[in-house]
């Protein structure tokens, strides 16, 4: 009976760890593969760099597809457009947005058609780590 106070200890201590570290590491919200018919897909979520340094985004790497590409949408004389960055930086204690209409993932050529559902493992290089992430592809809500 003794060790029970102790057991508990650990746990709130394990609680509080995970309630505190949020704001300092590095956090991928809702990523997921926009389905379509199409054979060009868009990849969409929103990456938190709660750390002290500027993280640089600078691979996205699927056995599912041939080709994955950064792009960032520009506007110009009214027009929109998207073209493929090498790089994006997610600055210190920021965020940014992967979006149609915004910067995004482009996937091409899929070894086989993707399914609404599907869950696609995706390797994401930011500043030189690598971060692995299951991603669903789902319908736009
Ligand atoms: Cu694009």
């Amino acid at each position: 009976m003794r060790r029970f106070p102790a057991f508990l200890g650990i746990v709130s201590g394990i609680l509080l760890l995970f309630a505190c570290s949020p704001q300092n590491i590095l956090r991928f919200e809702d990523m997921h593969i926009a389905y379509t018919p199409s054979p060009v897909l868009g990849m969409y979520g929103t990456i938190h760099n709660g750390t002290e340094n500027a993280l640089v985004l600078e691979s996205v790497k699927s056995d599912r597809f041939k080709r994955i590409e950064i792009h960032q949408t520009t506007t110009s004389e009214g027009r929109m457009r998207m073209e493929r960055i090498d790089t994006l930086t997610i600055p210190a204690r920021s965020a940014v947005e992967l979006a149609p209409g915004k910067a995004h993932i482009m996937l091409f050529e899929a070894t086989e058609p993707v399914k609404n559902g599907e869950i696609i493992p995706v390797t994401i290089t930011l500043s030189g780590t690598t971060h692995s992430l299951e991603v669903l592809v789902r319908g736009n809500p």
